[in-house]
């Protein structure tokens, strides 16, 4: 039976305002939704995350719901269109970057694969801040996601929560917003809020009274953390997140018949990186309240609990002084100091101790401690946790440790956005890789096919034409469709190394003055954020923005080389610009990026990666092979081994290498102040870079330069590139999120998919 849109409406579609269609549309998924129903099973997974980087929700719910085609028709024979509506749609950034777009990736497959999982976190009044550039500079301004009559898609439950801090209690509620899953039942986020948020806490942009907790709380994702007050904030919200999902996981089970003691039969909790780590003495603390001991407590949540690591970078490993949680969370102090003592007693080593010698509190040696899974989330990871980053544990609990590569999830990383590409495999192939991935595979029979070849091409370029249209029309930038698209977007962190790739452009740039051009105009696009207290991320945008506007004054230049730092890249953004993309640029040093998720992304939607041998990339060059990705860059090993012997000094490749040498002196040089450079800015980047470089870029920089004039000349290659895009596109299976929820579920969950539709 077809749903109207009218009935939701109550009038024609040609006479609604675009907030009347939307929310008739919205209304219209979310009756569809309930009317699936919900995963439901015996045991049930509570994925507990700060972030959920969910982004629009609309297209994706009608995808997965089967509802697409459909609406898209009813709205088009009324003279209105679905792409409208989803320009009109503002996207939810509840998350920062990688971690929280995993987090949504993951919901959408526990979804899909029927298995009965709840995703639990903050309903933030403000997400990520919104990215505005002013004098070549980034700003920030609050993202108020909430007042685009979005509220229908966090419904409230009407489900309360008392939450106590040291000195005071609140009230939550908690809120739904519903996961659609591809041919199959839904799940649900269940997002937590305080009765008592007021906005008017907000002083000036992204700031505000810190130290009203019972009016900021859920104001902002992640709140800059570089101060006292920013810090002990995180601790309140991570503490309330975890309260409010004990209680939650707690009621539940035991309305299923769980006498506590079989809590594992009930629930499974994994916890996402280190922030939701108080679940662990918080479950134990209400247990023990129950009767239970404090030994059998550990046991019960040691059974329920997996622990997911994130990072290798020591500074985003999370520690609370003592002092912090001793002042807002009292009753969880006692609780933490007994798991040091049962930690004591059993291993001597400094390393594996929860509180050190300086009164910290590390949140991931509680994790590991007291979860029965520690799990890395690349291969390359994984292993360096084992022998280097975490040995002293793999050493007590080598059971515990195992890898999980991470995923993505395909309807909205390849159907959803990539509608060209996915006709010509849906004719080529048929459509079951939208849910069994693998499939994907059978287009290397297309492999020598000069024709498929040549409509590989054709999409690609359709939808770079798109791009350079919505550039041009909604952000006033114009772009050469016919050059080559080199796309770096990601969080800006100097680890990812967006600096090596500007100071490649410098180079291609000081070449042209000398009288060598590329052979095809390049586009080089940028799309990051920086955290708004890291200083130098700051300043690495201050010089990509001010070395664009370099280009953009020289007429001969800017015919081959152009630099585009979009602002405000977000998810919406990304699915916009990835089906887009030539090249991607993954250039982390080896070691730092954990996995990286955009690689697989970029890899689905058949661009080509140069990067280095680090995180998920690893996995992608063994899938692809040498022909179809372009590495360069010291190994993780190298890497590693410099850090431990320190005897890295960036000056000395400086001294040596004339090209390298006038590209860092270039972002101090005329043009740039001459462009609107601010010399402290662009003075403190190349004094870090001369003076420490911690992150090596130095080093790769000659074979990242040689690798790229390689891969731009192979470019010119047209079929033969197009083997390459066939060759990712079709080994990308092993990435859709479907196969990374398997094997958590198979290796660490065990729950029973609801396959009763
Ligand atoms: I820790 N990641 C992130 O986005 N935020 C964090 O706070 C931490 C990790 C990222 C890693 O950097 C990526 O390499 C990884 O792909 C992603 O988490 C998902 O695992």
């Amino acid at each position: 039976m077809t749903r109207l849109i009218t009935d939701y409406t109550g009038k024609p579609l040609n006479e609604c305002t675009e907030l009347e269609l939307f929310n008739g549309v919205l209304n219209l998924v979310n009756d569809a939704e309930k009317e699936k129903g919900y995963n439901t099973g015996k045991k049930k997974l509570y994925y507990i995350s700060a972030e959920f980087l969910i982004g629009k929700l609309l297209s994706n719910n009608l995808i997965n719901l089967g509802l697409y085609q459909d609406v898209k028709k009813q709205l088009e024979d009324a003279g209105r269109s679905l792409a409208d509506l989803e320009e009109f749609e503002y996207e939810p950034s509840l998350g920062n970057g990688g971690l929280g777009r995993l987090a949504a990736c993951f919901v959408d497959s526990l979804a899909t694969l029927g298995l009965p999982a709840d995703g639990v976190g903050l309903a933030y009044h403000c997400g990520l801040f919104k990215q505005n550039f002013e004098n070549n500079k980034q700003s920030e301004t609050p993202d108020r996601w909430l007042q685009w009559g979005h509220e229908s898609w966090m419904r409230s439950t009407g489900k309360h929560y008392t939450v106590d801090f040291g000195g005071f209690s609140l009230t939550s509620t908690m809120y739904e917003i519903g996961v659609t899953g591809y041919g199959s039942k839904c799940g649900k986020l269940r997002l937590f809020d305080v009765d008592t948020l007021d906005e008017r806490v907000i002083r000036d942009q992204i700031s505000f009274d810190k130290k009203q907790i019972a009016k900021n709380l859920t104001l902002f994702l992640y709140p800059d953390d570089s101060d006292e007050d920013g810090r002990i904030l995180r601790v309140y919200q991570e503490y309330f997140m975890v309260a409010n999902a004990a209680q939650l996981i707690l009621e539940e089970a035991q309305a299923k018949g769980s006498n506590l003691h079989d809590l594992a039969d009930y629930a499974a909790i994994q916890i996402n990186d280190t922030h939701p780590t108080m679940v662990i003495p918080e479950l134990i603390r209400r247990l023990t309240q129950k009767g239970i001991s404090f030994e059998e407590s550990i046991e019960i949540v040691r059974a329920v609990c997996g622990y997911t690591n994130h990072t290798i970078l020591a500074e985003a490993l999370e520690t609370w002084p003592r002092a912090y949680l001793q002042k807002a969370v009292p009753q969880l102090l006692p609780v933490i100091e007994k798991l040091q003592a049962y930690v004591a007693e059993r291993y001597q080593e400094p390393f594996v101790q929860i509180i050190d010698g300086n009164d910290n509190v590390h949140m991931a040696n509680i994790d590991i401690h007291f979860s029965h899974s520690v799990n890395g989330v690349a291969k390359l990871h994984t292993e360096i946790l084992k022998n280097t980053e975490l040995a002293p544990f793999y050493q007590i609990y080598p059971e515990k440790f195992n890898n999980k590569t991470n995923g993505i999830t395909f309807r909205r990383w390849g159907v959803m956005c990539d509608p060209a590409l996915t006709s010509l495999i849906n004719e080529t192939i048929g459509n079951d890789w939208i849910r069994h991935a693998d499939d994907l595979k059978k287009l290397e029979d297309k492999k020598d096919d000069p024709d498929f070849l040549q409509k590989i091409l054709a999409v690609k370029q359709e939808n770079k034409q798109n791009f350079t249209d919505y550039l041009k029309n909604y952000r006033g930038i114009e772009v050469d469709p016919s050059s080559v698209f080199d796309v770096q977007s990601k969080r800006l962190h100097e680890y990812k190394r967006q600096q090596l790739n500007l100071l490649w452009a410098i180079s291609v740039y000081n070449d042209m003055v000398e009288g060598k051009f590329p052979t095809r105009p390049i586009t080089v696009f940028f799309g990051a954020k920086a955290a708004p207290a890291y200083i130098i991320a700051k300043d690495i945008i201050h010089a990509i923005l001010t070395f664009s506007k370099v280009l953009d004054a020289d007429p001969d230049a800017s015919k081959w080389l152009k630099v585009v730092m979009l602002e405000n890249y977000n998810v919406s953004l990304a699915e916009k610009l990835i089906p887009a993309a030539d090249i991607s640029e993954q250039i982390s040093l080896a070691s730092k990026e954990a996995s990286g998720t955009g690689n697989m992304k970029f890899m689905l939607n058949g661009a080509v990666t140069l990067g280095t041998m680090d995180g998920a990339n690893v996995e992608i060059a063994d899938l692809v092979g040498p022909d179809n990705i372009y590495t360069f860059g010291q190994s993780s090993d190298e890497v590693i081994a410099h850090y431990k012997k320190a005897d890295y000094v960036s000056r000395e490749y400086y001294e040596r290498d004339p090209k390298l040498r006038k590209a860092v002196d270039f972002l101090t040089g005329d043009l740039m102040m001459q462009n609107g450079g601010d010399p402290e800015n662009l003075g403190r980047l190349s004094h870090e870079l001369l003076s420490k470089d911690w992150f090596m870029t130095f080093p790769d920089f000659e074979d990242y330069c040689e690798t790229k004039a390689r891969m731009l000349a192979d470019y010119e290659d047209r079929e033969s590139w197009s083997r390459k895009m066939l060759m990712n596109t079709a080994n990308a299976g092993f990435f859709s999120s479907d196969r990374t929820i398997a094997q958590y579920n198979e290796d660490i969950w065990h729950l029973t998919p609801d396959t009763d539709k």
